[in-house]
């Protein structure tokens, strides 16, 4: 007997995929954590009945999480991963050279736990010795952050409600870039211009100003909310001007390339006339 496991995207629109067995379901402190192997995707993570990932197409989003800022500063050497204890974006990070060392900072440390035990292709750059783990509070961290310690910062937090919404307050952008270098990069993603456009313009004003230059992009992820994801990225360089792709080396990737790179921050008409509003 099998099931079908459904998030729901709006009241009436969602996304649904047979289960062929529960592999691990626990409860935090923080939320519900499961795990579910699903017949098309592979494993599955779930947060509070979220899709956090699939083994099938993790790799998009992280991907484009962490290369398009790392090709984008100049010597990407200290990064800062707020969230994202599945490992997906340390992993992707870990594959630059220039890359000295890691910090991710997990809230609930039974997310890390669960991914190393069940998802070894996600998880396993938390194991790296360049990889620091902290558990802790995201918001906190960085605004107590040595002013201009990173290089790079990640955010890989769930959808902005309930404890994430702090992540997407100006005042932890700002905080965000007091702690990033002369030329650091930011980037967090920041949802579906189909589902969450009125979101997208407000965290877009809420940047602007933050950053001299700054601009989303976008990736096709299938199993999240329209399949069309966005990322915004701010960067502290003067006279910085976007989409700017240095390659530092070739990477082992499946989604990104220079050329990905470059037109992943084509703007959709829709999007470019709420902005302007
Ligand atoms: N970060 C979650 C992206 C949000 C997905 N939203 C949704 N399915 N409604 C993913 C964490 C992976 N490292």
């Amino acid at each position: 007997m099998t099931s079908w496991f459904t998030e729901k995207h709006t009241p009436h629109a969602g996304i649904t995929l047979e289960i062929r067995e529960r592999i691990f379901h626990a409860v935090s402190e923080f939320q519900t954590l499961e795990i579910l192997d699903t017949f098309d995707f592979g494993r599955m993570f779930l947060l509070d009945g979220v899709v956090m990932l699939t083994e099938r197409d993790e790799f998009v989003y992280h991907e484009m999480l962490t290369h398009v800022p790392l090709n984008t500063h100049p010597v990407p050497e200290k990064i800062l991963v707020i969230g994202g204890g599945d490992g997906g974006t340390v992993r992707e990070a870990l594959k630059h050279p220039q890359v000295k060392e890691i910090t991710l900072v997990e809230i609930d440390r039974m997310v890390v736990e669960a991914a190393l035990e069940h998802l070894p292709s996600i998880s396993e750059g938390l194991r790296d010795p360049r990889t620091k783990i902290v558990y802790g509070d995201g918001v906190r961290f960085v605004a107590d952050a040595q002013p201009g310690s990173y290089d790079v910062i990640l955010v890989d937090s769930t959808d902005p409600v309930g404890p994430a919404e702090a992540l997407f307050e100006e005042d932890f952008f700002r905080n965000c870039s007091k702690a990033l270098g002369p030329d650091g990069v930011f980037v967090t993603q920041s949802e579906s211009p189909f589902y969450h456009l009125p979101f997208m313009v407000d965290i877009y004003k809420r940047m602007d100003g933050i950053y001299p230059e700054m601009g989303f992009y976008f990736a096709a992820v299938p199993t999240y909310p329209s399949g069309n994801w966005s990322f915004l990225m701010g960067s502290k360089a003067e006279n910085a001007s976007l989409p700017e792709c240095r390659d530092h080396v070739e990477l082992s990737t499946r989604y990104y390339d220079r050329q990905i790179h470059l037109a992943s921050f084509a703007v959709p008409r829709f999007l470019a006339e709420a902005l302007a509003k």
